[in-house]
């Protein structure tokens, strides 16, 4: 297939006209950075379980079992690189006069690439928050093996978990940045987690143009103006690229 003939000129005319682009990006962006997604195959939750690691109530009931799993992503995390997809959504936010990138994923990778504008819905995994105060600053020490804030807390990551609140400010940012959203591009997500997974759904009810990018069709696909099926790290830099032809 050639460049051209991937994307549709509804896609490309709607981005050209750049008024007002809104992406959400899951974990099928970094998995070309070797960052393990949560669902499917090879996901993270065919391995572990997620009502042992993913809420608060398995922390308290065993946090050195779900810390050690948070301190075998973060080193992961560290050890990769963003990639072409990420640098592409750089790329685009250059473009585009009003561009917001909402993102699921908590390992940091959009801002290395070099995008400014991010919402981090589900937190940040290289912070720590104290249960106790929620300080997100405080001096960590160890006690038991396990970190600690200054106020003698126990730490845990910030991250948002299975029945907790997403952080409101960002929250309410992305709902606003969907419904005024011209474009909107669902990308490297299966859309199966709420409250994430309602925003290209309000864009659409907005008046957006709605494409999803990915790899395999989602339960949203049907929902979609446009899906485009394919590693995000080989659509995304080719769509910039078209782009920046159309623009001369
Ligand atoms: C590629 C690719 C390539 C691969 N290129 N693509 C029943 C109905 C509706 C809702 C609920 C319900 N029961 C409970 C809820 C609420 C719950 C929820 O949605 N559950 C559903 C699973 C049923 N939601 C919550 O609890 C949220 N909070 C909330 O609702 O608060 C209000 C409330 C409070 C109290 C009581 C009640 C309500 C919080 C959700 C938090 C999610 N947390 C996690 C962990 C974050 C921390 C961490 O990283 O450890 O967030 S879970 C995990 O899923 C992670 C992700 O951000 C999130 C989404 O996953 P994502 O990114 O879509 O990844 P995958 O793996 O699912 O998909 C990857 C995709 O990429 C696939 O489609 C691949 O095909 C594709 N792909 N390679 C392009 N190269
Ligand atoms: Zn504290």
């Amino acid at each position: 297939m050639t460049e051209t003939r991937r994307f549709s000129t509804a896609l490309i005319d709607r981005l050209r006209s750049a008024e007002a682009v809104a992406v959400l990006t899951g974990a099928g962006i970094s998995a070309e950075s070797g960052v393990p997604t949560f669902r499917g195959q090879d996901g993270l939750w065919k391995k572990y379980r997620p009502e042992e690691l993913a809420n608060f109530d398995a922390f308290m009931r065993n946090p050195t079992l779900v810390w050690e799993w948070y301190n075998y992503r973060r080193e992961l995390i560290s050890e990769v690189d963003p990639n072409p997809g990420h640098y592409a959504l750089a790329q685009l936010e250059k473009m585009c006069d009003t561009f917001t990138l909402i993102t699921q994923n908590v390992d940091g990778l959009h801002q290395r690439a070099g995008s400014k504008r991010v919402l981090e819905l589900h937190g940040n995994i290289t912070k720590n928050r104290c249960v106790s105060c929620s300080k997100t600053d405080g001096v960590s020490r160890t006690i038991d093996d396990l970190p600690h804030c200054d106020c003698g807390g126990l730490l845990r990551p910030d991250v948002v978990w299975f029945g907790e609140s997403l952080p409101q400010k960002e929250l309410e940012l992305a709902f606003d940045t969907a419904s005024r959203s011209t474009v909107f591009l669902n990308i490297g997500t299966s859309g199966v987690v709420q409250p994430a997974a309602s925003l290209s759904l309000v864009a659409r009810r907005n008046g957006a143009y709605v494409c999803e990018i990915n790899i395999e069709e989602t339960v949203l696909s049907g929902q979609m103006d446009e899906t485009i099926l394919g590693p995000s790290g080989e659509i995304m830099p080719h769509l910039v690229e078209l782009l920046k032809k159309n623009r001369m």
